[in-house]
């Protein structure tokens, strides 16, 4: 559980290269080589921006730390419905 932290911290700090968001370019390069397999439409831009501005609850234009995790927290949320919906499937 901590080196999952320690990635999810050292994954925006790379993308966000010390600055105070990540911007469109930065963002859309993050979904892309993070999040491929686990979202769909990390190939189009169009989508990826939408999110973008679904996510930047400042309106700044960036994507901020905590805007960040709540992306991350909505992608374990997903992933958290996949795998229960499993489990009430099995017998
Ligand atoms: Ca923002």
């Amino acid at each position: 559980m901590e080196s999952a932290i320690q990635t999810l911290v050292s994954v925006y700090v790379k993308a966000s290269k010390g600055k105070d968001g990540l911007g469109r370019k930065d963002f859309n390069k993050l979904v892309k080589s993070q999040f491929s397999n686990i979202m769909a439409d990390t190939s189009n831009s169009s989508a990826v921006n939408e999110m973008r501005q679904g996510l930047d609850e400042d309106g700044d234009g960036k994507v901020d730390f905590e805007e960040y995790l709540r992306l991350i927290g909505a992608l374990a949320g997903s992933m958290s419905q996949i795998s229960s919906g499993a489990n009430a499937a099995a017998p």
